[in-house]
């Protein structure tokens, strides 16, 4: 999944791609580059950021989705709003990736059920503007499956079929550091929602996240550029891809689009690997059958 965030103050590409031109020929190059689904954004949710209005949101995503769409890309639109969601998929977007995991707008819910698109539910405890007041845990994965889970049952007892549903650790959303760190390590227990349907699709957003920008910067107090994080970025989309994640957001596609199909081919290979020992196990006597 490639971002195009068509905002002037995002995390890591603010301002690039804020205007509708830029913002669409951006999204058919991320398309041409790879990216199976270009996700739209207008709102802001980097740590401190004030929100939109809801008009001023559709003034800079409803030209960009239509006209990707119209292109023949794969949109996903990036909003917490109902309405904007509704206008996105009336002009062909064909998911809606809500990081407040509905939690933002109660209507939410309703509008998924009734246009049946895939939904990603992202782990959310609050805007922007004081989420990392939120960032507190015992034990970070439990409390994030949790709340998931929460929010999961929540969504299909609104009649969210649960085979559209896909679901986003939300890492850097209230998470310091060292939460986002363990949640990549413990990646597999996330999709073990307690909810009949599990195991979920994962959805990673690692892509230039301040948990990378701090890490690699020379000392420990300086951060490395955003777009110097790319490679970091591809580390970590070839981890989430082994680790069985269904997909990766990202801000610059070519090398993490490499990194996805070279683990597709190793994961495939890994599994004939396995049934084939699989058959040999079967055919062989077992060690207490074996003539002495
Ligand atoms: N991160 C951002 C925006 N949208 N959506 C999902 N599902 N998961 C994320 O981690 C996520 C998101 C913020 O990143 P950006 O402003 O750098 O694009």
């Amino acid at each position: 999944m490639g971002v195009v965030n068509v905002t002037p103050d995002s995390f890591s590409d603010g301002g690039m791609w804020f205007g509708p031109a830029d913002a669409i020929a951006h999204g058919l190059e991320l398309a041409s580059n790879g990216a199976d689904v270009v996700d739209v954004g207008g709102e802001s949710t980097r740590p401190g950021a004030l929100r939109i209005s809801e008009d001023e949101e559709l003034r800079r995503v409803g030209p960009v989705v239509a006209a990707l769409a119209a292109a023949g890309v794969t949109v996903s639109i990036d909003t917490m709003r109902v309405r904007v969601a509704e206008r996105a998929i009336d002009a062909g977007a064909r998911l809606v990736n809500d990081v407040s995991g509905g939690l933002a707008d109660p209507a939410m819910a309703g509008l998924i059920a009734e246009a049946r698109v895939p939904y990603v539910v992202m782990h959310w405890r609050g805007h922007s503007i004081d989420m990392q007041d939120r960032a507190h845990y015992d034990d970070v994965v439990k409390e994030v499956t949790a709340e998931l889970s929460d929010r999961v049952n929540a969504l299909t007892d609104a009649g969210i079929d649960p085979s559209r549903l896909i679901v986003d650790p939300g890492l850097g959303f209230a998470k310091l550091p060292a939460h986002s760190w363990t949640l990549l390590a413990r990646l597999r227990e996330l999709a073990f929602l307690d909810h009949p349907a599990a195991p979920f699709p994962i959805l990673v957003g690692a892509s230039r996240k301040g948990f990378i920008v701090r890490l690699l910067g020379a000392e420990p107090t300086a951060l490395r550029p955003f777009a110097e994080c790319d490679d970091a970025t591809v580390a970590l989309t070839a981890y989430a891809a082994l680790a069985g994640a269904w997909c990766v957001r990202v801000h610059a596609v070519p090398g993490n689009a490499d990194a996805v199909r070279v683990m597709a081919r190793l994961l495939e290979e890994r599994e004939s690997e396995e049934l084939r020992a699989g058959e040999r196990g079967a055919g062989e006597p077992r060690s207490e059958e074996r003539p002495q």
